[in-house]
């Protein structure tokens, strides 16, 4: 046994409740040391022998290094005091919080060091704490919509310079093709066929540029995209289909013509609003710098949040777009740059007009911070992101490593900030999924399946289902081919028949998640979704040749290919599955 390879953390994604009643706890240990692990639990304050009981653990992930335990409890009164119990042929090790203590105590854990004080303790369950996403997200597929880029449904309001809406229309930093709300209304029908079922807006709000993130008026369509009444009338429109909404909430900073920003630089130390930013010299000069920004963009100065009036206004607004116009959630930009306090008070104020909004931090990092149930529901998942482009589409890693990086996700967040975490595979900040395979259909339709198949949300960039390409900003942002001999019909048809099928299965959005397969140096791997009944096995090839896919360590059962109809058995935990290059297998128990 590697003693120095156990970790645990009391309080954090290794012991959290999952629900008003259920507390989940996890521990780690070097991959393939332990026969068993155990949680040893009891109440603290009846803490006897009598009273002790041992709930065995199972690995829930694993990566090169570790293997990940986990086991969910419900204690009676809401609170636990509990030890680990490590066994690996004779020996058996226990720890608890003083350390770690081999053998000489009584079989339930109770000894000489073990009185409750000695133990991990979670001390009381209380519901107000528990981190609580909203359910719907486990159902959602999302769609990214970059509005200046996706429909002209109105060309009265076109901005002066308005290019051509072309096929081979290139974006650039500053130009503008008319996009708007009216455009996305019209093309309604076409987001229903495809079967997604919640947009994601980029800002629509009065700012300057095409991408709206330097915001003049946060209560204000921009005057490009419609009005109020056009917001409210998609928004109602959507919801009639069962579509949601989400916008996109730049607080982190303004635009440069926000005219409380336009205040301070005419008025400098003077202006009522000098402290609504952090302005570290006066006069406000860009060269040097003398305020912050967002990154060094001098046309976006960064908002106060501290400040008691610039934090009134902004949770003014989050209120007002949930409450007054209807929409379901806020993805946050620049999240992680934003003070913690704030984001809470946003989280009060957006949950108090719909306790069913969903909050999602843009972070590109490990977020656990944001992730307590105080503040944001999940992230945009980039760390699962590129997991799935350097194994599926550029080939960089193996079956292993990437298995390590998925299931080292699973462990960084509790289970229900998972279940709803944003995964998308490309976005307005990046290249397009199509351009980082390098034009290879077959790689990008593989991310895509997975992506697809997998625990967590997902989300399509607009035009991605057609076969749209584009390198990073401004390229990813042209405007949607709508001409329909410009579109690939076969990719369409792919991404709707992939969203039906997890609609249609429960199993592939909240079910249980299991590799079965990832080996050192493999390019395939297969993994197990369930729940209750509902069982699939999937394989998946990134080699450019057939491979015999193994699947392992599965429970008895019979499984039928839902494209061929080939059946397959499992004897004594295992079949083979033949998946050709560059494609996928999907397997549901009969
Ligand atoms: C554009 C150009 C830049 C140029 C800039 C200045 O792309 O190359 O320097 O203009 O004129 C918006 C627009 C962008 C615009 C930008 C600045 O959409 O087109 O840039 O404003 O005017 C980090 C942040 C993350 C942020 C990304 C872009 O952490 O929050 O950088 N994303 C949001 C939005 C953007 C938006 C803004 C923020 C600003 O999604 O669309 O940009 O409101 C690593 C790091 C991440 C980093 C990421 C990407 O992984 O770890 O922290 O994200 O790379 O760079």
């Amino acid at each position: 046994m590697l003693l120095e390879a156990i970790h645990h953390q009391p309080k954090s994604q290794y012991a959290y409740a999952y629900d008003e009643e259920t507390l989940h706890i996890r521990v780690r240990t070097k991959r393939g040391d332990m026969d068993q692990v155990s949680v040893v639990w009891g109440d603290k304050y009846d803490f006897t022998p009598e009273t002790i009981t041992t709930s065995k653990m199972e690995v829930f992930a694993k990566d090169t290094l570790f293997d990940y335990y986990h086991v969910e409890i419900k204690p009676p009164f809401r609170r636990f005091a509990y030890a680990f119990k490590f066994e690996k042929g004779k020996k058996t090790v226990f720890l608890n919080e003083v350390g770690f203590k081999e053998d000489e105590m009584h079989s339930s854990g109770v000894g000489m060091l073990w009185s409750p004080s000695g133990m991990f303790e979670f001390p009381f369950l209380n519901p107000i704490d528990v981190h609580t996403p909203p359910e719907w997200v486990k159902d959602a597929v999302f769609y990214q919509i970059f509005p200046e880029r996706f429909a002209n449904g109105d060309p009265t309001l076109n901005p002066p310079g308005t290019e051509a809406w072309t096929p081979d229309a290139v974006p650039t930093r500053e130009n503008f093709f008319g996009g708007d709300l009216q455009g996305v209304i019209d093309n309604l029908d076409y987001l229903e066929e495809l079967g997604i079922n919640c947009i994601y807006f980029t800002p629509f709000f009065e700012a300057y540029s095409n991408h709206k993130y330097d915001t003049i008026d946060y209560l204000k369509v921009d005057p490009q995209f419609g009005d109020e009444k056009k917001a409210k009338e998609l928004v109602e429109k959507a919801h009639e289909r069962g579509i949601r909404i989400m916008l996109d909430a730049v607080f982190n900073h303004s635009g440069y013509y926000f005219p409380p920003f336009q205040d301070v630089l005419k008025h400098g130390e003077k202006s009522r609003f000098a402290d609504w930013f952090h302005v570290k010299e006066f006069p406000l000069q860009t060269d040097p710098l003398t305020y912050d920004t967002f990154g060094f963009v001098p046309a976006m100065p960064k908002l106060d949040t501290e400040n008691p009036e610039v934090k009134a206004y902004l949770l003014e607004v989050a209120r007002y777009w949930v409450e007054d116009i209807g929409v379901d959630g806020w993805r946050l930009d620049v999240a992680n740059e934003v003070d913690h306090r704030f984001w809470r008070e946003f989280r009060d104020t957006v949950k108090r007009a719909n306790p069913e909004a969903y909050i999602l931090g843009e972070i590109w990092h490990n977020s656990l911070a944001w992730l307590q149930g105080d503040q944001f529901d999940a992230v945009m998942n980039y760390p699962v992101t590129n997991s799935i482009l350097d194994f599926f589409v550029k080939d960089e890693i193996d079956a292993e490593n990437f298995m390590g990086r998925l299931d080292q996700m699973m462990i960084a967040y509790p289970k229900q900030a998972n279940e709803v975490a944003f995964n998308l595979l490309d976005s307005h900040d990046t290249p397009r999924l199509l351009h980082i395979a390098d034009g290879n259909k077959d790689r990008m339709k593989l991310a895509a399946m997975f992506q697809l198949l997998y625990l967590g949300a997902p989300c399509i960039y607009y035009g991605d289902e057609i076969g749209m390409d584009g390198g990073g900003d401004p390229g990813c942002r042209k405007p949607m081919i709508w001409e329909k001999d410009h579109q690939d019909h076969e990719l369409f048809d792919f991404y709707k028949k992939l969203i039906q099928l997890r609609k249609d299965h429960r199993a592939l959005r909240d079910g249980s998640f299991r590799f079965l397969s990832a080996s050192k140096g493999a390019k395939y791997i297969s993994f197990e979704r369930t729940h209750g009944k509902d069982r699939f096995i999937i394989a998946m090839n990134t080699d450019t040749k057939q491979h015999d896919v193994n699947v392992e360590d599965v429970a008895k059962g019979k499984f039928r290919n839902i494209d061929t109809g080939d059946t397959y058995t499992v004897k004594n935990g295992k079949f083979a599955v033949s998946v050709p290059a560059l494609g996928a297998v999907i397997l549901k128990e009969e």
